[in-house]
């Protein structure tokens, strides 16, 4: 051996040493299904939802005020959400998805080509998704997560899998399920002594309906399981339920243009009733669904820390998507409303920084953004952007502009988008039977009261008296020109992201 060769040896030598010395991190990805971030006292210090472990989350960690899913083609929201997060697609670039041809038959899921059709997306998309980046990079991978309307090719390439959905109560039933599936795997961990680093994607399906909860927790937040079609739940004068939310209305002004949806109208417990008792009660239903998940993270981070792993650990905590259960009278998950479109978005790790950030983010940026920090490269055809500059106090945001669709119901749909704090929402729906513009300034109006919210009835209900210029302010001529620039922001973004779509008031694409 000459003496280049040795010191070049002894050179790869230290540097693995420093490698193996700093330990690569694991990641805890929690994911609740259905979720509005107003639902948490994080977001809004007036719910009466407690949830301590995720309010401890956010003191040590760092909280955006602004993440959002970018929207869904289908009712079921949660199928592509889930898909943009595995992959890191924009919405319309989802595997298989393309702009359909005219006269095309309607497509069942967005993972199912029609005939002689090519995926936009040019690649297995699977083979790029969050797990199998992990496990190239030599990651141990584990889900647990409900079945179904997710993104399954993806789901199967974690190591370790218990996926199942569990919408009671008791813990067999419920998120009691879940924790138990990850508290084992750690275990296993443990006796095997496995040094690894991992990814576990835990995942629940609660607090989406049916939101049966737990008795004790149901009694604390003045809720039952309501069946009874016939009847009305009865609200307990000494367990009150909680207040209606300050954007409730007894029903929406106009058609969403999903017609049949099952969250508005199928869904046990409230079906198409918008009565105070009902949604008091659902809202009761969901919290104490919410709390529970709180006491499962809760389980799993003391088992973390007792293994001494917690501080080694980035743990990210958000929703699939919102809800609405009676805010603007709507009850899913089919709008852009902000109670719907955002989502609670919470991040916990090593050199993460204290405090509050927007961030302006998608959930489809989670996946660049992990492999980031593990410092591992991302797939080429990752669309998202690493918001780790935000988490290290660097940036206060990653984007300007964000981007909403929905349109699982009549086409073209809904669009909104959100630039600072002006916020445009588009319907455009039952073959033009609906043709609506809002227009929102949320720094003023930041729960998107529109004129039905003034009313004195409404008032009543929600005991909240809207300021004069809390308003859609779209017909407002003196905001014609913010108009028309937000009208042209959401078409460029419709360009840009391959929306296949145009609006009544837009040039044909
Ligand atoms: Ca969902």
């Amino acid at each position: 051996m000459n003496s280049k060769t040795f010191s070049s040896g002894l050179a790869m030598l230290l540097l693995t040493g420093a490698v193996l010395a700093e330990k690569r991190p694991n990641f805890l990805f929690i994911l609740a299904d259905d979720q509005s971030p107003f639902d948490l006292k994080v977001y809004d210090s007036d719910s009466p939802l407690d949830t301590p472990v995720i309010d401890s989350l956010a003191a040590e960690g760092l909280v955006f005020d602004g993440s959002y899913h970018m929207g869904a083609f289908i009712g079921g929201v949660c199928r592509p959400s889930r898909h943009m997060i595995m992959t890191g697609r924009t919405v319309w670039r989802l595997p298989h998805v393309r702009p359909p041809k005219k006269g095309s038959p309607p497509r069942k899921h967005p993972g199912t080509p029609l005939a002689n059709e090519t995926p936009v997306t040019p690649f297995d998309a699977e083979n790029d998704s969050l797990p199998a980046v992990f496990n190239k990079a030599g990651y141990d991978t584990m889900r647990t997560c409900k079945n179904g309307n997710s993104y399954e090719a993806a789901n199967e390439l974690f190591t370790v899998r218990h996926d199942a959905t569990k919408r009671g109560g008791p813990d067999p039933e419920g998120s009691g399920w879940h924790a138990r599936q990850v508290l084992d795997y750690l275990d296993a961990r443990e006796k095997s002594k496995d040094a690894d680093p991992f990814l576990i994607y835990f995942g629940f399906s609660h607090p989406h309906d049916i939101r049966d909860g737990k008795s004790e927790l149901l009694r604390k937040y003045g809720a039952t399981n309501h069946r009874d079609k016939k009847s009305l739940p009865k609200l307990s004068p000494e367990n009150p339920a909680p207040d209606l939310q300050v954007n409730y209305l007894p029903a929406h002004p106009f058609h969403h243009g999903h017609p049949g949806l099952r969250d508005e109208e199928k869904v046990s417990g409230v079906w198409k009733n918008r009565d105070e008792a009902t949604i008091r009660n659902e809202l009761g239903r969901e919290y104490a669904c919410s709390e529970n998940i709180d006491i499962q993270i809760g389980r799993v981070l003391e088992k973390l820390e007792a293994m001494g792993e917690l501080d080694n650990t980035y743990i990210i905590y958000t929703a699939d998507h919102g809800i609405a259960i009676g805010r603007h009278g709507l009850t899913g998950k089919q709008n852009l409303y902000e109670h719907t479109w955002r989502v609670p978005f919470i991040v916990k790790g090593p050199g993460v920084k204290k405090g509050r950030a927007l961030g302006n983010i998608y959930l489809l940026d989670i996946s660049k953004t992990l492999f980031d920090l593990a410092g591992i490269e991302s797939p080429e055809l990752n669309e998202g952007i690493s918001f780790k500059p935000v988490l290290e106090g660097k940036k206060e945001a990653v984007r300007d502009v964000l981007y909403g669709v929905y349109c699982g119901g009549t086409k073209p749909g809904m669009r909104c988008v959100k630039k600072g704090d002006w916020k445009l929402i588009k319907y455009d729906v039952l073959d033009g039977k609906v043709r609506e513009t809002q227009l929102f300034n949320l720094a003023e109006n930041p729960d998107e009261l529109i004129k039905e919210h003034h009313d004195p009835d409404v008032v009543a209900f929600t005991g909240n008296q809207p300021k004069p210029n809390q308003l859609n302010l779209a017909d407002d001529p003196k905001y014609a020109d913010k108009l028309a620039e937000m009208e042209a922001l959401l078409l460029s973004e419709q360009k840009r992201l391959d929306d296949p779509y145009r609006l009544w008031n837009q040039p044909d694409g």
